[in-house]
Parts: structure tokens; C-alpha cells; sequence
């Protein structure tokens, strides 16, 4: 799929930072002059939206059934807010997509990953981010800066889970390092904003 804008997708565990980034960078180029369309999985549309919160909270969720529930919320959201940005020629900033998938459905989940990808390429059209900014951090050293209060389905999976989850991330941005830039979640917050517009400004 051919468009004029530019895909970009941030990826990362639970408390990485992903949301602060998504602020910052969009703030960065916002201020540089440049078109920018933030937006998130699960979500980003009403109708993908609704989904999110089955996802998020439902009770008893099976293993292909969540899966297949992020895929919808996808293709939804692509169709409804995603494609139509990039073909305005608007920079789109994604916190999370389908790297997300196959770390968690897969790697942490436990569905096999041929089958993972080959559903995930049909629900996004294809459609591959130009670009991912993974924020990799320890899952426990993460887990202590958000609130235990208020945790939703995934968040409140095992520490085990997440650490599968980091070794999907990881396994990601060694297979696909052209379009990956792996960053130290661990630094301040400015350092990781930083690294992360320079990346992106020499790719755009
Ligand atoms: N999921 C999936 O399973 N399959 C899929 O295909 C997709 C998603 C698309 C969505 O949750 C859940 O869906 C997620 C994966 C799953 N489940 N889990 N776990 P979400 O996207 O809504 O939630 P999240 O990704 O877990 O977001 P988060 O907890 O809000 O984390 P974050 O956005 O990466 O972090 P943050 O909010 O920017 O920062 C967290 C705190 O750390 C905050 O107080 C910041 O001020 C602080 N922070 C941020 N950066 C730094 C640095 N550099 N140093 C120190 N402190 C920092």
C-alpha cells in the first residue's frame, strides 16, 4: 500500500513510557511544522474504542477470541482514522500495534506465531509501520512506576507473562532491525524523547 504520510508505531512493555513519548515526540513535530496524527491500540476509532474495553475487562477471555478481538479493533481502526491520515500525507504516531500482537498473543500468549503474523497482515491490509520505536525495559523495574490500582485484564498477568513479552519485543527488533531502533527505556525521560525524535526526523 502506497501512501504520503509516514507510519510510525511505539511499542513496548506495560509502564515502558510509550504514552509519554507518544506526547512529546507529537509535541516535537507539531512545533517543527510537520502533520501529525497521534493515536493507540487498542482503540484510536469508537467502534475500536468499544473494543477495547471487552478486551480490557472482559471476564474468561479465550486465547484466539482476545486475539481476534485485537485484530477487529485493528482493521477498524486503520479503515476509520489510520489509512485516511497517512493518505492526507500526515505523520501517524501509534502507541502500540502489531508488534504488540505477537509479543503478547504469541510469545507471552502462546499462539503460534506463523499463524499469529498471517492473520495480523490480513486484519492490517499489509499496512507496515516505516518506522518502531521500541522503549525495552525489565518488566519489574517498570511495574514499579504505574499503580497497582486500577490494573486492567493484561496488566495484571504474571511477571513471568511480561518477561515472554519483552523476549517477543526483543526477538522483533533483532529480526527486523531496519525498520526497529530499540531505545533504553531506563533513561530520563528527555534523554528517550530525544534519541527518539532524532530517529524519527532522519527517517521522515
Ligand atoms: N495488547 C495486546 O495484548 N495485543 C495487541 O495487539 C495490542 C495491545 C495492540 C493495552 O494497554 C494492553 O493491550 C496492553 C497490551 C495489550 N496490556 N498490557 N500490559 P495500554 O496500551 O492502554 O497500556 P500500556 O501499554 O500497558 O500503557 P501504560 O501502562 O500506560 O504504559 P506506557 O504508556 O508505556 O507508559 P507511560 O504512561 O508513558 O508511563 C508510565 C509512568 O512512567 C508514568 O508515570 C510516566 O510519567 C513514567 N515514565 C515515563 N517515561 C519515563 C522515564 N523515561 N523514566 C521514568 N519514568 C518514566
Amino acid at each position: 500500500m502506497q501512501n504520503k504520510g509516514f507510519f510510525i508505531t511505539l511499542e513496548g512493555g506495560e509502564g515502558a513510557g510509550k504514552s509519554t513519548l507518544l506526547e512529546g515526540l507529537t509535541r516535537e513535530l507539531l512545533s517543527k511544522g510537520f502533520p501529525v496524527v497521534k493515536t493507540r491500540e487498542p482503540g484510536g476509532s469508537p467502534i475500536a474504542e468499544k473494543i477495547r474495553q471487552i478486551l480490557l475487562h472482559g471476564v474468561g477471555m479465550a486465547p484466539k477470541a482476545e486475539l481476534l478481538l485485537f485484530l477487529a479493533a485493528r482493521a477498524q481502526h486503520l479503515q476509520e482514522k489510520v489509512v485516511p491520515a497517512l493518505e492526507a500525507g500526515s505523520i501517524v504516531i501509534c502507541d502500540r500495534f502489531s508488534d504488540s500482537t505477537i509479543a503478547y498473543q504469541s510469545f507471552a500468549r502462546g499462539l503460534p506465531l506463523e499463524e499469529v503474523e498471517t492473520l495480523d497482515a490480513i486484519a492490517r491490509s499489509h499496512l507496515k509501520p516505516q518506522l518502531t520505536l521500541l522503549l525495552d525495559i525489565d518488566p519489574e523495574e517498570a511495574f514499579k512506576r504505574i499503580s497497582s490500582k486500577g490494573r486492567d485484564r493484561l496488566e495484571k498477568e504474571s511477571v513471568a507473562f511480561h518477561k515472554k513479552v519483552r523476549e517477543g519485543f526483543l526477538f522483533l527488533a533483532k529480526r527486523d532491525e531496519e525498520r526497529v531502533i530499540l531505545l533504553d527505556a531506563r533513561r530520563p525521560t528527555q534523554e528517550v524523547l530525544d534519541k527518539a525524535l532524532q530517529a524519527v526526523l532522519e527517517v521522515i
